[in-house]
């Protein structure tokens, strides 16, 4: 039976990024298999539940991942000064691949969402990879990846390229950089895999 992790230890995901580059879109793709998704009108904030297991056999989890994404247009600097950032576990930072500007601005946002919620796993996503890359902007999504020892993907909220990939990635890490620090996986009593936190 696959074990599960507490419900209590579900796992908060940022979206980082600037405006117009696919965040809302990437989201979206992961949708059908995303429980729930709210506004959060007071933080200028939608959260996106996502169930995704993570490893094989009697190492499987199911994680629970509640992604946040901006609306609007705050910068790195207005959201780091919120609660957005809070307690991140693991940022998916989005640039899009068609304006290198918009992937070169992502170590802004990166150590926006660090300076909030520490050392915490990042997974670079240069998006619109349906279309032609810029010049530059391959090499800079690579140069990116390899400052923060991040992975990188070239994925399509489009064509759904590679979209479920980096989000199963990022929680991949998450799981493995907690359970360095405790075991955090638990059996529940009923044998269900998660039960919603009332
Ligand atoms: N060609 C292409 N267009 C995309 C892709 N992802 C998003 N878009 C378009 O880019 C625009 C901005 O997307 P949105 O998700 O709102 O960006 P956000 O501001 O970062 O949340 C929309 O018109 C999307 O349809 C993609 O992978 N390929
Ligand atoms: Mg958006």
């Amino acid at each position: 039976m696959p074990v599960a992790l507490n419900p209590s230890e579900r796992r908060k995901v940022c979206l980082a990024g600037e405006p117009e580059v696919g965040k809302t879109s990437l989201l979206r793709r992961l949708a059908p298999q995303a429980a729930k998704t709210t506004a959060m009108p007071t933080m200028d904030a939608t959260v996106t539940e996502w169930e995704v297991p993570v490893g094989r056999g009697p190492d499987r989890v199911e994680v629970w991942l509640t992604i946040w994404d901006v609306v609007g247009s705050p910068g790195p600097d207005e959201l780091a000064d919120g609660a957005y950032f809070f307690a991140a576990q693991g940022v998916l930072a989005v640039g899009d691949l068609t304006r290198p500007a918009t992937i070169r601005a992502l170590p802004t946002w990166i150590e926006a969402a660090r300076r909030v919620a520490g050392s915490v796993p990042v997974v670079v996503l240069g998006n619109r990879a349906d279309l032609p890359f810029a010049p530059g902007a391959d090499e800079a999504l690579t140069a990116i990846g390899q400052a923060f020892e991040a992975p990188i993907w070239r994925a399509s909220a489009r064509s759904g390229e590679n979209v479920e990939a980096a989000a199963r990635g990022l929680a991949e890490a998450i799981v493995a950089s907690s359970s360095r620090r405790r075991p955090a996986v638990s059996e529940l009593p009923d044998g269900r895999a998660h039960r919603r936190i009332p």
